[in-house]
C-alpha cells in the first residue's frame, strides 16, 4: 500500500458482507468513444466490481430494454438523454442540473447511473462503487447535482518541474521546461479528481513562465488535455503577462496595444488547437512581483478584458482573474497600510467593467490562506462578476503535511458565514454556488500541489483534505464528519478503531494546530520573511513588507482594522457585519487581534487575558499533539504497516514539532510584555536536559537567533 489509488483502493469486501450483494453480470455503457467518461466509468466500475466482489461483469453497448428479473442485474451506464433515445424510461428522473447524475437500485438490483452529461454519467459510476467499497448497497431513485458548476484544482507547477509550496516531490505535469513525455500519473490524478466531482484544472504555477507557451509546451499541453478528458477533467493553463514581451520580442505587453492584442489572439488560437475544451485562463497580475495591467498604465479590467476577448474569438473558456493582488513592499511605518485592504480597494469598482466571460478568484481571507481569517469581503462587492474561492490543500501554512491539519471544518467557518450583502441571508456558500447573485458559473478553486510521491501530497493523512475539497465542492453543506468517516472507510479500512481514531485526531487537528502555533486571530507567526511558511518565528511577524503583521509591543498586541482608529478594513463588510467587527465587545475572541489591538491583560469573554490565553492554548494545543501518536498506535495491524507506519513517523515529529511552536511563541511574548504565565510554565522546564548543561568535548554553547527558538536561548554547535 503505497497510497497511489488514494481513497479508490477498492478494498474486498469480507466474504459475509459481498454474498449480500446480487451478481453483477452486464454492464451497458451508452458510448464507447476512447474519450468518452461513459466509456470510463463503465470500465471503471468492471475493476471495482472485481477488487470489491470478485465479480466479473461485461461491457456490452446495447441496451435491453424492461428489468432484467432473472440471472445477474445489469448496470446501464450513459446520460439521461443517450437513456432515453435507447428506449430506456426516464419519465421519472427529476430534472438534473449540469454535472448531476441519477442513480437507481431497482426491486431486481439492476442499477441506472445516468448523467445530466457524460462527466455526470462519471460521478454517478464514482458514488456506486465508493457506496459499494463501504458495504452500502445502490440506493433507489437517488438524485444529486453538483452545488457550483466550477470544481477546478489549481496546480503551481513549474516547468522546471519544481512546484511551488508542493510537499511531495516533483510535477508530475513537467520537467525540464516541457511537459513530460509520460503522463501515467496525470490521468490517475484526474481518476481520484473525477471520483469527487472535480471537473477542472489549472496545471501551472499563478507565477507563470513565457515557455509555458512555446510550440512543443502547446502540444504538451494537448496530451495533458488527452490524459484528463476520459475522465471529463479539462485543463486550463495559467499566464504570464509579459509573454509578448519575452516569448513574442514585442516592445510592450500593454493590454490595449494592437500588437500584444494580436499576439495574444494568435497564441489563444493555437492553444484550442491543441485543446478545443480548454476552461481558459488563470491570471495573477500586478502582485508579489508580477507585472500585469497596472505596469502599463491599464486598470485590471483592462487587462482581464485582453484575454476575455481572446478566448471568446476562438471558444467558449473564461478568464479567472486573481483578486491577490497587492504590493509586497508596504511601508509598516504608515499606520493606515493594510495588505488586507488591497482587494477590495482594487475591485471594488470594477463590478461592471469586465468582459462576460471573466470571473474573479478570490482566497478565502483578505491575506494569505491563514490558520484563522475572517472572509473576504470581496465577496459581498462583485455582484456583477461572478467570483470563485480559492482555498488551500497544501497546507503551505499549517504545517505543510508534516502535521495532520483536517480543512473542512476551517473551510466551514468561511462557506456558513453570512455577509448580510444588503441586509439580507448571503451565505458565502449561496455566493460562490452562483444562486445569491444569479451567476450560471461560478464555484470553486484549490490550490492542490500534488507531485510524484506515491501518497500524491507528502503524507497519507493528508489526502482527506483532497477528497473532502471535493466533496464540499459538490455539497458545502456536507457534514465534516461523514466527510472523514467515509474517506477512512474507503482508504484504510471500515474497522471502528480505525474509523474512530482518524476521525478524531482529524476532527482536533486544526483547532490543535491553531492553539499550538497562533490564536484569536493573530496569524502569521511562522517564519515569513524566508519565504518557508513553515516554522515559528513570532519576531517576523512585524517590520517585514508582507504586510502580515502582528504590530506587537510591550502593551498590546494585534492590528487595528476598525474604521474609527485603524485601517478601516472592518468597514470593508456590509453594514451589519462591520459594526459587529468594529467593537472589540461583539468581536468573536477567535477573530479579536485580527481587528483589534489590546493590551497584553486584556479579558477575553472567557475571562482569561489574551497572554494567559497565548500560554495556555500554547499547553493545551501541544499537549493534544502529543497524544496523537499514541491513539494512531491503536490501530497497528489493522492496517497495512507501510501506511501506519509512515503516518506514525509524522505524527512522532509533529508531537516535537508541536513543543517547538510552543515554547517559541510563548517565550517570545513573555519576553516582550514580562507578564509571567500564571502557572509558571514558560521558561520554567525542571525535566529538560540542555546540551549546553552537559559535558561536551568537541561542541561550543553558542547564542541562538532568534532567542526563543531554543530553551535558554543556547544552543551547541
Ligand atoms: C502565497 C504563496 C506564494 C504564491 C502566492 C499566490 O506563498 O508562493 O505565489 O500565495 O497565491 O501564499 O499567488
Amino acid at each position: 500500500e503505497n497510497g497511489i489509488d488514494g481513497w479508490l483502493r477498492y478494498a474486498p469486501l469480507s466474504s459475509e458482507l459481498a454474498s449480500q450483494f446480487k451478481r453483477y453480470g452486464n454492464i451497458i455503457a451508452l458510448r464507447n468513444d476512447e474519450s468518452s467518461p461513459v466509456r470510463t466509468a463503465a470500465k471503471e466500475i468492471q475493476h471495482g466490481l472485481k477488487r470489491i466482489l470478485n465479480q466479473e461483469a461485461n461491457i456490452g453497448h446495447d441496451l435491453i430494454t424492461g428489468s432484467q428479473v432473472e440471472g445477474p442485474a445489469t448496470i446501464v451506464i450513459g446520460t439521461v438523454n443517450s437513456f432515453s433515445h435507447a428506449g430506456g424510461d426516464v419519465s421519472h428522473i427529476a430534472q438534473l442540473k449540469e454535472d448531476g447524475f441519477w442513480l437507481h437500485g431497482d426491486d431486481y438490483d439492476n442499477v441506472q447511473i445516468l448523467g445530466q452529461n457524460e462527466r455526470g454519467a462519471l460521478y454517478g459510476a464514482f458514488a456506486f462503487l465508493m457506496l459499494l467499497a463501504q458495504g452500502k448497497q445502490c440506493p433507489s431513485a437517488h438524485v444529486s447535482n453538483p452545488s457550483a458548476p466550477i470544481r477546478w484544482v489549481n496546480q503551481w507547477d513549474n516547468l522546471d518541474g519544481s512546484i511551488e509550496r508542493g510537499y511531495a516531490g516533483p510535477s508530475i505535469f513537467f520537467r525540464d521546461m516541457v511537459v513530460q513525455d509520460d503522463l501515467t500519473r496525470v490521468s490517475q490524478y484526474a481518476r481520484l479528481m473525477a471520483s469527487v466531482g472535480l471537473n477542472g484544472i489549472i496545471v501551472n504555477n499563478v507565477n507563470s513562465h513565457h515557455d509555458l507557451l512555446s510550440p512543443r509546451n502547446l502540444a504538451g499541453l494537448g496530451r495533458i488535455a488527452n490524459a484528463m478528458r476520459p475522465w471529463g477533467v479539462r485543463i486550463g493553463v495559467a499566464l504570464f503577462f509579459d509573454t509578448p514581451k519575452i516569448l513574442g520580442g514585442l516592445s510592450t505587453s500593454d493590454p490595449l496595444d494592437p500588437g500584444v492584442i494580436a499576439f495574444w489572439d494568435k497564441i489563444t488560437a493555437q492553444l484550442y488547437q491543441h485543446v478545443p475544451d480548454l476552461i481558459g485562463y488563470l491570471i495573477k497580475a500586478n502582485s508579489e512581483g508580477q507585472p500585469g495591467p497596472l505596469t502599463y498604465g491599464r486598470t485590471l479590467a483592462d487587462g482581464a478584458n485582453m484575454f476575455a476577448d481572446a478566448l471568446k474569438r476562438h471558444g467558449a473558456g473564461v478568464v479567472v482573474y486573481r483578486a491577490f493582488v497587492y504590493n509586497h513592499h508596504l511601508d509598516e511605518s504608515n499606520w493606515k497600510n493594510d495588505r488586507a485592504n488591497a482587494a477590495v480597494e482594487y475591485f471594488k469598482d470594477m463590478d461592471s467593467l469586465f468582459e462576460d466571460n471573466v470571473l474573479v478568484q478570490i482566497k478565502y481571507g483578505p491575506i494569505d490562506f491563514q490558520v484563522r481569517e475572517p472572509t473576504s469581503p470581496l465577496f459581498a462587492h462583485l455582484r456583477k462578476t461572478p467570483t470563485i474561492i480559492e482555498f488551500q490543500v497544501a497546507q503551505e501554512y499549517l504545517g505543510q503535511q508534516s502535521h495532520v491539519c483536517y480543512l473542512p471544518p476551517l473551510w466551514k467557518t468561511i462557506l456558513d458565514f453570512d455577509l448580510r450583502v444588503d441586509g439580507k441571508p448571503s451565505l458565502v456558500r449561496d455566493i460562490v454556488s452562483g444562486e445569491r447573485f444569479g451567476w450560471n458559473q461560478s464555484g470553486y478553486a484549490a490550490v492542490v500541489n500534488v507531485g510524484s510521491d506515491s501518497t500524491w501530497l507528502g503524507s497519507h493523512l493528508a489526502m482527506s483534505n483532497l477528497y473532502a475539497y471535493g466533496r464540499y465542492t459538490w455539497d458545502p453543506t456536507s457534514n465534516e464528519v461523514d466527510v472523514i468517516q467515509d474517506w477512512t472507510r474507503l482508504t484504510f479500512s471500515s474497522h471502528s478503531t480505525v474509523v474512530d481514531t482518524v476521525t478524531s485526531i482529524s476532527m482536533e487537528s486544526w483547532p490543535t494546530y491553531e492553539n499550538y502555533t497562533g490564536n484569536l486571530g493573530i496569524q502569521t507567526l511562522c517564519e515569513i520573511t524566508k519565504t518557508c511558511h513553515y516554522g515559528p518565528r513570532p519576531d517576523a511577524a512585524d517590520g517585514n513588507g508582507w504586510g502580515q503583521w502582528t504590530r506587537a509591543d510591550a502593551h498590546a498586541i494585534g492590528m487595528d482594522r476598525t474604521v474609527a482608529t485603524g485601517t478601516g478594513y472592518a468597514g470593508q463588510y456590509p453594514v451589519e457585519v462591520a459594526e459587529k467587527f468594529e467593537k472589540v465587545k461583539t468581536t468573536p475572541d477567535d477573530l479579536l487581534l485580527w481587528f483589534h489591538h489590546v493590551p497584553y491583560t486584556h479579558k477575553l469573554k472567557s475571562g482569561k487575558t489574551v497572554i494567559q490565553h497565548f500560554y495556555d492554548a500554547h499547553y493545551e494545543g501541544a499537549a493534544n499533539a502529543q497524544t496523537f501518536a499514541p491513539r494512531w498506535k491503536a490501530i497497528q495491524g489493522l492496517i497495512d504497516d507501510s501506511r501506519f507506519q509512515h503516518v506514525l513517523f509524522r505524527l512522532v515529529y509533529q508531537a516535537g514539532h508541536a513543543i517547538v511552536w510552543r515554547d517559541s511563541i510563548n517565550e517570545f511574548y513573555k519576553a516582550k510584555c514580562s507578564i509571567p504565565d500564571e502557572q509558571g510554565r514558560v521558561g520554567n522546564y525542571p525535566w529538560r536536559i540542555e546540551a549546553e548543561s552537559m559535558d561536551l568535548t568537541g561542541y561550543a554553547v553558542v547564542p541562538i537567533t532568534p532567542f526563543e527558538a531554543a530553551s535558554g536561548g543556547k544552543a551547541i554547535i
